[in-house]
């Protein structure tokens, strides 16, 4: 079986969905991993204070292929649903809108998700989500197929 390459680096401990149910995982912490053309770095989640609030996961998504991919969305089995999210300022104030068509991330380019940009929304945590904890997320690419993440729980951007 072939493995994506992943690169060992620094807290992000990362399992992909093309491996089987009994590996266990990466001895090694790990902060980036590269699955179809994509290589995912930095991904994390800002911790909640009380449950059932909504919890924000960051990311940076580079495309290092020759076609344009899109993340179209994912699932938590620690909140209700998992959506993709903007930030707009709208005549001074700054709102969340859903983005249902996902994000495209062009071919050789990257794409930030952020505080205060575009970001996963964890809709509805079921639990208070600590510092050092990690919230299992699966994400979903129309080319690249599936990917799933742990990602670590930070109150600040790591
Ligand atoms: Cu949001």
């Amino acid at each position: 079986m072939i493995f994506p390459r992943i690169v060992a680096l620094g807290v992000l401990a990362v399992t992909l969905a093309a491996c089987k149910p009994a590996e266990s995982p990466p001895a090694a912490p790990i902060s980036e991993v590269v699955v179809g053309g994509l290589r995912v770095s930095g991904a994390w989640v800002r911790a909640t204070p009380i449950p059932g609030v909504s919890g924000a996961g960051y990311m940076r998504i580079s495309n290092i292929g020759n076609t344009a991919d899109t993340l179209l969305g994912g699932s938590t089995s620690l909140a209700e649903r998992l959506e993709i999210h903007q930030m707009a300022n709208v005549e001074g104030v700054m709102q969340m809108r859903e983005l249902p068509d996902g994000v495209v991330i062009p071919a050789g380019g990257s794409v930030e998700l952020a505080p205060s940009g575009t970001h996963l929304m964890l809709i509805q945590v079921d639990h208070a989500l600590r510092a050092g904890e990690t919230v299992p997320v699966v994400l979903r690419f129309a080319k690249a197929g599936t990917l799933k993440l742990n990602l670590p729980v930070s109150d600040n951007a790591p």
